[in-house]
């Protein structure tokens, strides 16, 4: 029996950093290759795991899509089996009232444990699953499933679907205990709600997080897709297929001794050009990829790095065929050219006080003159991100984050661009 699972999908969103005139940049784009892949591989059953649909008026975008992939999931003779999750929890059920599918299941209702045997060309699947009732669930399902009368056949193959927070106990996302899955049947457990791709656990049961099939932002990078499972008998395994067409990547760039524009330059297409060369395998469905530069090492003109930077999201080159390179971001880690900042930190005047400044977050030492530039920093994005300029940014999720561990990162890239700017000015 094959079986097609996935989750996350957020149908209505676009990936960010991605032209929104392209088609890859929709969602709807991943759905589509989704069901042809289902089709093409004549799969038993579609298994989804919560927030297929996004929250956000995201209903009338998302309805459409959905629906004539059902529909032709139907005529190939494919069953759907899913759960929602906290942005579908009030909107799937809508849409599978809207019409009648006898090939599409919705288990779990009102948060309320559900099993169903499903009839597959392959033979008959046992699925169990939970639903969000609301938009917030503070407490673990999983604890409730052992009272819920399931009735499961201990013979039949069978998968749970569930969607929630197997990473922070404290989740308003159904925080889930890795440690209170039944252990024998299900044998495997599609869980949604994060959205990088991972495995937490081989065998009795098989849990992992397929992740969104199609990566919507930089906080997602590396390789995403539905997984492709294999059950034969007792036994279920997946593999990953990737079908996003957006990938996110981060590089690091060395910049020591590119002291000239050109020899900067040369040397940051030089680096993207081999890393896309080098993860080509990996590339065949990827036609935007997205890079977030680094840079490093030590610099005489910290500041000069920047302007040089500065159009580098203009970027935009195919390095291998049907797959195009563009640049989102350069954050500036470079130090500036310092014999000894040690030494300097000691010294009572303005680059010493920026030298202190850098030791100390650099080694995440908070005194009380690091502590208020913290604060302020703080201050300044949460102004600059309420600021109706900067409102379209909140949409793609691109605005900087309020809190400490950004603002120090801001605060220190800010410091080491300074300082490189009062030693280059100071009479040799
Ligand atoms: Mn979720």
């Amino acid at each position: 029996m094959k079986l097609l699972a996935s989750a996350d999908l957020h149908l209505g969103k676009q990936s960010s950093n991605v032209p929104a005139s392209d088609s890859e940049s929709s969602v709807t784009f991943t759905w589509n290759r989704i069901i042809r892949l289902a089709v093409d591989n004549s799969v038993d059953a579609l298994l989804l795991s919560g927030d297929i649909v996004d929250r956000d008026n995201r209903f009338f975008e998302a309805i459409g899509p959905l629906q004539r992939g059902f529909e032709k999931l139907g005529s190939a003779g494919i069953p759907v089996v899913m759960v929602s999750g906290n942005h579908d929890y009030d909107v799937l059920p809508d849409i599978i009232k809207n019409r009648e599918y006898d090939h599409v299941h919705l288990l779990g209702e009102k948060g309320e444990w559900e099993s169903k045997i499903i009839e597959t060309r392959g033979g008959e699947l046992q699925v169990v699953g939970w639903s969000f009732p609301t938009q917030h669930v503070g407490v673990d399902p999983l604890q409730q499933i052992k009272g819920a009368n399931l009735n499961l056949d201990p013979n039949l193959p069978t998968v749970g679907l569930l969607h929630g927070d197997l990473f922070d106990q404290k989740s308003q996302y159904a925080p889930l205990d890795s440690t209170a899955f039944p252990v024998s049947t299900p044998q495997a457990w599609v869980i949604g709600h994060i959205h990088k791709p991972a495995v937490l656990r081989e065998t009795s049961p098989f849990i992992f997080y397929p992740g969104s099939p199609q990566a919507l932002s930089s906080k997602e990078p590396g390789v995403h897709g539905p997984f492709m499972m294999t059950v034969e008998g007792q036994n279920m395994t997946a593999e990953q297929i990737g079908l996003s067409p957006v990938r996110y990547e981060t590089i690091e760039l060395d910049v020591t001794g590119a002291d000239s524009e050109s020899a900067f330059r040369d040397r940051l297409v030089h680096q993207i050009t081999e890393h896309t060369q080098e993860n080509a395998g990996e590339l065949e469905k990827v036609s935007r990829l997205v890079y977030d530069v680094v840079l490093t090492g030590s610099h005489p003109s910290v500041s000069g790095l920047s302007k040089w930077t500065q159009l580098a999201d203009q970027f935009e080159q195919e390095l291998i065929p049907e797959t195009v390179a563009t640049i989102r971001k350069v954050v500036n880690k470079v130090r500036p050219v310092v014999e000894n900042l040690e030494e300097l930190a000691k010294q009572p005047t303005p680059p010493g006080l920026l030298a202190k400044t850098i030791l100390e977050l650099e080694q995440g030492k908070k005194s009380p003159l690091v502590a208020e530039l913290v604060s302020k920093m703080k201050d300044r994005i949460g102004e600059v991100n309420r600021a109706g300029t900067y409102q379209p940014l909140n949409r793609f999720e691109e605005q900087r984050d309020q809190t400490d561990e950004s603002a120090e990162e801001l605060l220190l890239e800010q410091s080491r661009q300074l300082l490189g700017e009062l030693l280059s000015q100071k009479v040799q």
